[in-house]
C-alpha cells in the first residue's frame, strides 16, 4: 500500500491538531471532609484538566437543581477558573448514588416528565455558566434502555436548538457502567453515541468485598485467576467491549481512579486472591470502609509492603491486615499509554478531591500528582 501525499498531509493534519480530553470529577461533599481533606473548587489547578465535572445535582419537581445548600457559590467558584483558562469547560453531573436510578426511571419513562426535566436543562446551565451537562444514572436497567436513547436524543435536540449567535452549543455526556451485565443491560452504546460528545467509562470498582478475595479495583488486564464472568473485570476488557459495542474511540474517556479499594485479610497470606473478612478500615478523612483517597494511601504506605500485579499492571499495598489497591504514577502513565493505543478521546479522573490536592501527603510538594501524571503522560509524544 503506497500512502498518497495528500492522505499524508491530512495524516499530519489530524496528528499535528489532535488533542485529549482530561475529564476531571469534583464532587459536592468533599468540601465537608475533615481538615486537610476538605476540598473547595478554588484548591483545582485551572490548567489541570481541559474539563471539568462538577457532582451532583439534583432533579426536582423533574427539574433540575442544586442539591447542596451552598452549591451556587461553589457554580460559581468553579467556573471562575475560567477566567484564568478560557479554554476550560465545565460540566454538571446529575444523578449519581444517592439519587439512585428509580427517580430517573420515572422521569426518562414519561413524555410530559422528559420534557420538563429537558426544558430545565439548559437555561441552568446557562445561569449557573456551565458549558454542559453530564448524566450519571447509575444504573439504567433492560427497562430504561429505549427511555435513555429518547433522553439522550431529546436532549441532543434541544441542545442544538438552544444555541444562539455568541454562544457554544451546551457539551453533553454520559457516564457508563464498566461492568459488562450493567453495560448489556442498561445501554444502546451505539445509539446513544451518536448523540453524545463524550462517554465516561468507570473503570473501576470492579473488585469488591463480594468476590471475598483480595484484588484490585481497577487492574489494566485480565488477572491470571481471574475465570467466569471475573474474566471481564479488568479496563481491557471493558474497554474493548465498547470499541464492539459501537462507541466511537473517539467519543470515549477512559475512567483511571484517584482512590484505592482496601479490604481487611482474613488471614496472614496477602497476595492476590488472599481470603478477605470484609472491607478495610475506613480513611482518616474520607471516613468510608473500603475506599482510601490516594492522599490517605501516601499515608498508609509509610511502612507498608508495595508489590506490583505483574500482568494486571497496578500496585497493592499491604500493612497488618489490610490491603490495597490503588493506582500510583506509574499506573496512571501506562493507562494512558494504553489509552492512546486504543486512540480514544482522553482519561476521566475520578476524582479531584482524592488526589493529592493539596501536595501534602505524597511528598515532592507537588499538588494533584496523579491527574498531573496523567496530564503529562497524554501530552506526551
Ligand atoms: C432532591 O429532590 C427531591 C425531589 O424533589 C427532594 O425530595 C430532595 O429533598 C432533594 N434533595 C436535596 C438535597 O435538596
Ligand atoms: C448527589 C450527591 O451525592 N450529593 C451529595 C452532596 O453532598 C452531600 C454531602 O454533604 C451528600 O449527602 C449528597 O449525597
Amino acid at each position: 500500500m503506497t500512502l498518497q501525499p495528500s492522505g499524508f498531509a491530512v495524516l499530519m493534519l489530524l496528528q499535528c491538531c489532535s488533542s485529549y480530553k482530561l475529564v476531571c470529577y469534583y464532587t459536592n461533599w468533599s468540601q465537608y471532609r475533615e481538615g486537610d481533606g476538605s476540598c473547595f473548587p478554588d484548591a483545582i489547578d485551572h490548567f489541570l484538566c481541559t474539563h471539568i465535572i462538577y457532582s451532583f445535582a439534583n432533579i426536582s419537581n423533574n427539574e433540575i437543581d442544586t442539591w447542596e445548600w451552598n452549591d451556587v457559590t461553589l457554580y460559581g467558584t468553579l467556573n471562575a477558573l475560567k477566567t484564568r483558562n478560557p479554554n476550560l469547560k465545565t460540566l454538571l453531573s446529575v444523578g449519581g448514588w444517592n439519587f439512585g436510578s428509580q427517580r430517573f426511571s420515572r422521569i426518562a419513562s414519561n413524555s410530559q416528565r422528559r420534557r420538563a426535566f429537558v426544558k430545565s436543562v439548559a437555561p441552568f446551565l446557562r445561569a449557573h455558566g456551565f458549558d454542559g451537562l453530564d448524566l450519571a444514572w447509575l444504573y439504567p436497567g433492560p427497562r430504561d434502555k429505549q427511555h435513555l436513547t429518547t433522553l439522550i436524543k431529546e436532549l441532543k435536540a434541544e441542545f442544538t436548538k438552544e444555541v444562539q449567535p455568541g454562544t457554544e452549543k451546551l457539551l453533553l455526556s454520559l457516564a457508563v457502567s464498566a461492568g459488562k451485565v450493567a453495560l448489556d443491560s442498561g445501554y444502546d452504546i451505539a445509539q446513544i453515541s451518536q448523540h453524545l460528545d463524550f462517554i465516561s467509562l468507570m473503570t473501576y470498582d470492579f473488585h469488591g468485598v463480594w468476590r471475598q478475595t483480595a484484588g484490585h479495583h481497577s487492574p489494566l488486564f485480565r488477572g491470571q485467576k481471574d475465570t467466569g464472568s471475573d474474566r471481564f473485570s479488568n479496563v481491557d476488557y471493558a474497554v474493548g467491549y465498547m470499541l464492539r459495542l459501537g462507541a466511537p474511540a473517539s467519543k470515549l474517556v477512559m475512567g483511571i481512579p484517584t482512590f484505592g479499594k482496601s479490604f481487611t485479610l482474613a488471614s496472614s497470606e496477602t497476595r492476590v486472591g488472599a481470603p478477605i473478612s470484609g472491607p478495610g478500615l475506613p480513611g482518616r478523612f474520607t471516613k468510608e470502609e473500603g475506599t482510601l483517597a490516594y492522599y490517605e494511601i501516601c499515608d498508609f504506605l509509610k511502612g507498608a509492603a508495595i508489590q506490583r500485579i505483574l500482568g494486571q499492571q497496578v500496585p497493592y499495598a499491604t500493612k497488618g491486615n489490610q490491603w490495597v489497591g490503588y493506582d500510583d504514577q506509574e499506573s496512571v502513565k501506562n493507562k494512558v499509554q494504553y489509552l492512546k493505543s486504543k486512540q480514544l478521546a482522553g482519561a476521566m479522573v475520578w476524582a479531584l478531591d482524592l488526589d493529592d490536592f493539596r501536595g501534602s501527603f505524597c511528598g515532592q510538594n507537588l499538588r494533584f500528582p496523579l491527574t498531573n501524571a496523567i496530564k503529562e503522560a497524554l501530552a506526551a509524544a
